[in-house]
């Protein structure tokens, strides 16, 4: 029996990829913070909190991540653990980059001090490409970084420094470059959530308009049920490796509303309002990835489409409002 350490446990991508891996005969150990609402953080995995270990520990503080390595002997470690919301990194920076970026280099350190055969996979992101893209319109592993968020920055850092350990110390450390995905259980201040969220409480009756920044940024967005597949397929490659995992499809935040509002018969027009704080100092325009490499390497084919995924939120939030 295999042992996965999962950073960010408790987040979309943790809960997804605990449900994988368990089914997968893991032992699957989580890390998660200290929070004054413990049963509101383990929402996402309460329904399978009896087959996971929890241990408290952050990315910002190393002991902690000395302590369970040392206790649980992980063979592969998922850190997923991030500060993620690329606007609510302009608001706090430098906590951004402690996390999102220097967590990171504890979590390495910790392991090439204890056990450098660990397996690592990163979460690194789209959003460290800012606005480059190819002459053909996509993002892939050779297209330039110049991000353009103080979260795409960190991450950044991240995956150089991943890259550096892996090579100066011969440890198997792997890049997934994951565009957006999402699902009912994102964040409900990301954008998708947000919309098919509001929008079924308009249609309920329940809200009167949906408050929103840029319409015109497009997004390739996927769900993260079938991107944790990726994350665990790149691990059990024989040698580390920096993969991008996208649909190749992209969409307007236009586009979006105008499915989801459709869905529900109303007419999206009629409840958008602007709101300047939803705005970002600098903005990530178009994202479209290709995920050839990945195909190549391994034999992993999204399952849901943009529409699909949205019909999920959408019943999941019927369902729940
Ligand atoms: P998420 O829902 O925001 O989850 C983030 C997780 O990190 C949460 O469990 C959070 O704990 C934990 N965390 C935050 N700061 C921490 C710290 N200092 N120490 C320990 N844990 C900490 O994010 P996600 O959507 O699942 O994404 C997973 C990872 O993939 C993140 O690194 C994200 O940046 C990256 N990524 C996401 C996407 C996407 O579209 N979803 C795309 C590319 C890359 P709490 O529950 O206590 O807050
Ligand atoms: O924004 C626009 C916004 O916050 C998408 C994270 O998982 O993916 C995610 O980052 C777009 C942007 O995701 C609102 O300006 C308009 O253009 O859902 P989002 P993101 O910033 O792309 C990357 C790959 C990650 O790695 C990140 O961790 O939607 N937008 N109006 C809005 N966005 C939000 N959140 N809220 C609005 O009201």
């Amino acid at each position: 029996m295999k042992t996965a350490l999962i950073t960010g446990i408790s987040g979309q991508d943790g809960s997804y990829l605990s449900e994988l891996l368990l089914k997968k005969g893991y032992n699957v150990w989580g890390l998660v913070r200290r929070n004054s609402s413990p049963s509101n953080q383990t929402s996402r995995i309460d329904h399978i909190l009896d087959k996971l270990n929890l241990r408290y520990g952050d990315l910002t503080d190393p002991l902690s991540l000395i302590n369970i390595i040392n206790e649980i002997k992980p063979d592969e470690i998922y850190n997923l653990a991030a500060q993620s919301h690329v606007r609510v990194s302009f608001d706090i920076p430098q906590y951004t980059a402690c996390t999102t970026g220097i967590g990171t280099l504890n979590l390495l350190e910790a392991v090439r001090q204890i056990n450098p055969n660990i397996k690592i996979y990163q979460a690194s992101s789209s959003e460290m490409f800012g606005n480059n893209i190819d002459s053909d319109g996509y993002q892939r592993e050779s297209t330039q970084m110049s991000p353009v968020s103080p979260y795409g920055c960190a991450k950044v850092f991240s995956y150089n420094i991943c890259n550096n350990y892996k090579n100066s110390y011969n440890m198997f450390i792997s890049n997934g470059i994951l565009f957006n995905h999402e699902s009912p259980r994102r964040g409900i201040n990301f954008v998708t959530n947000k919309v098919v969220k509001c929008a079924v409480e308009i249609y309920k009756g329940t809200r009167v308009n949906l408050p929103l920044g840029n319409l015109n940024a497009t997004r390739d967005w996927g769900h993260a049920k079938d991107y944790v597949k990726a994350m665990w397929m790149m691990l059990q490659q024989d040698t580390p490796d920096n993969f991008v995992c996208s649909t190749g499809i992209s969409h307007s935040v236009e586009d979006l509303l105008r499915y989801v509002f459709g869905k529900l018969d109303l007419d999206y027009k009629k409840y958008i309002i602007q709101d300047k704080r939803f705005l970002r100092p600098e903005e990530l325009k178009d994202l479209k990835g290709d995920c050839s490499k990945l195909k190549r390497a391994t034999s992993w084919e999204p399952t849901y489409s943009f529409e699909t995924m949205l019909d999920e939120m959408i019943s999941f939030w019927k369902e729940r409002l």
